[in-house]
């Protein structure tokens, strides 16, 4: 026997996590036995509600190092500046799928990423994809439905999906990244990370630049077939997670180059096709890669609910230097993902040590107090209230820099107008599936959309998916009509 006694919740020596109290063993059990009251009670309340989306993941602490000096022409943000080292928190999942899903099936997969700076927590919360499915977040809930169970059966449903993409042409660009390779990465370490927006950097003198982040895995970029995923799925559902764990458990750490494109903030009033826009990436030929610095992950986690379940990422979460864009969806995000925490894991959240600031200013210097499981507390004799003659912290535009104002006109409208020469649907899709894929990878692009397009039930929905990827690009909208000719016939 251990010198470890097991105590209640509250800290008194337990008699037995075998026996319940009962009266001379015939089964009337005790109230008395708060123990067992206790117990059951707990169990119950064990799980917060899962991510909506992202529910199935994994992740592990590391350090992001900058290396490039030059990245302070670009950006005052701290931790950008040259030889900084910033602890870190990565979290990778997949979007569709319950917490106890496959993390094998055919997804993008979640790149959450916060950095724990001197000036505050900065959230990067991107994908292995530099696009998304949308580019206005009021379709967020119905794209993801789309994506996930029928009312009725509570079964996934082709139909469903391509009923939805087939009607939102914008989906184009990310739908041929999801069924290409990206779709289906062999591990979260060889893969990919964008933050996917334009985002905005500003520098110590005030001046303005658009900035789009890519991580460039150093494992390099490998995917599985659908045979092995479908495989794996039934074998090894956790495969990913495994992974990650055993190659930081092992000392073999997974790493990531950020390189940034750059555009000038003038720039944007005259680009092609509007550089805000979510579906589209800028040509490297246009805006060409600048190294910043390495991310590594080198920590794994030593409890999976307090720190990988509870942890909470937001794109609201900037710090001075970096800023939004007039992104829709990214303005949408701004708000959906701290209301998202506030509901799933509670009001304090960002109070829990895995999400709390480290920077020394947070302690003590925010106003917000009191509300559910606060447990961080300001000293008595500070102020809670501003402004106030108490010697209380006060606000500094200087320190908090002027990210995110930006010169913007207009009337207030409803509209997906198309601004932009180049503001359309399917040329970034067509450009990727015939410039990007290697003949190989078109090869199995077809097969994998013909499978998935060859699941939809309705005519009709299955004649709108074949002219969605016709529209991607003829040749593949042929070889797809021909492949399901069969089912039509
Ligand atoms: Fe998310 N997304 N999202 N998303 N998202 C969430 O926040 C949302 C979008 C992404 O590991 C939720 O904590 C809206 C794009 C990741 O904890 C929620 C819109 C991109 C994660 C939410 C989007 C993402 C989330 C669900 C349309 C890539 C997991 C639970 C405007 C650039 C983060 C939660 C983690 C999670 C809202 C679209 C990536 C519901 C409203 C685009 C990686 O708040």
């Amino acid at each position: 026997m251990t010198d470890k006694f097991t105590t209640t919740n509250s800290g008194a020596p337990v008699a037995s996590d075998q026996h319940s109290q009962t009266v001379g063993n015939n089964g009337v059990t005790a109230l008395t036995d708060y123990y067992l009251v206790e117990k059951l009670a707990q169990f119950n309340r064990e799980r917060v509600p899962e991510r909506v989306v992202h529910a199935k993941g994994g992740g592990a602490f590391g350090t992001f190092t900058t290396t490039n000096p030059e990245i302070a022409r670009y950006t005052r943000a701290a931790l950008f500046q040259q030889g900084v080292q910033t602890e870190m928190l990565a979290r990778f999942s997949t979007v569709a799928g319950e917490s106890g899903s496959p993390d094998t099936w055919r997804d993008p997969r979640g790149f959450a990423l916060k950095f724990y700076t001197t000036e505050g927590n900065y959230d990067l919360v991107g994908n292995n994809t530099p696009v998304f499915f949308i580019r206005d977040g009021i379709k967020f809930p119905d794209f993801i439905r789309s994506q996930k169970r029928l009312p009725g059966t509570h079964l996934r449903d082709n139909d469903m999906q391509w009923d939805f993409w087939s009607l939102q042409p914008e989906s184009a660009h990310q739908v041929t990244w999801l069924m290409g390779e990206r779709g289906l990465p062999n591990s979260w370490r060889e893969m990919n990370g964008y933050g996917s927006h334009t985002y905005q950097w500003i520098n110590a003198a005030g001046e303005r630049f658009w900035v789009k982040y890519h991580f460039i895995s150093q494992q390099g970029v490998h995917g599985l077939t659908n045979d092995k995923a479908a495989e794996l799925a039934g074998s090894d559902a956790d495969v990913h997670i495994r992974d990650l764990y055993t190659h930081i458990e092992d000392g073999d750490f997974p790493r990531w180059t950020l390189k940034v494109q750059v555009m000038p903030y003038e720039d944007a009033k005259t680009y092609r096709f509007n550089p805000f826009d979510l579906t589209k990436v800028w040509p490297h030929a246009d805006y060409p890669l600048i190294e910043v610095g390495i991310m590594e992950l080198n920590r794994n986690p030593e409890n999976y609910f307090a720190q990988i379940e509870q942890a909470t990422f937001a794109p609201s979460n900037f710090v001075p230097g970096i800023g939004a864009s007039p992104d829709k969806m990214l303005m949408a995000r701004i708000f959906s993902y701290a209301d998202a925490h506030r509901y799933r894991v509670g009001t304090n959240h960002a109070d829990l040590p895995v999400n709390q600031p480290k920077n020394a200013d947070a302690h003590g210097h925010s106003y917000a107090k009191d509300g559910s499981m606060r447990y961080s507390f300001a000293s008595a004799d500070t102020p809670v209230y501003a402004p106030n003659s108490k010697g209380g912290a006060h606000a500094d535009p200087e320190r908090a820099g002027d990210a995110g104002n930006w010169e913007s006109d207009g009337t207030l409208v409803r509209s997906a107008a198309t601004l932009h020469p180049e503001d359309d649907d399917f040329g970034q899709a067509g450009t990727l599936y015939r410039e990007v894929f290697t003949e190989a990878q078109k090869a199995a692009f077809l097969e994998t959309i013909t499978g998935h397009v060859g699941g939809v039930k309705s005519d009709d929905i299955r004649e709108r998916a074949i002219q969605y990827w016709t529209s991607v690009d003829g040749d593949l909208g042929a070889a797809l009509r021909a492949n399901l000719a069969p089912i039509a016939a």
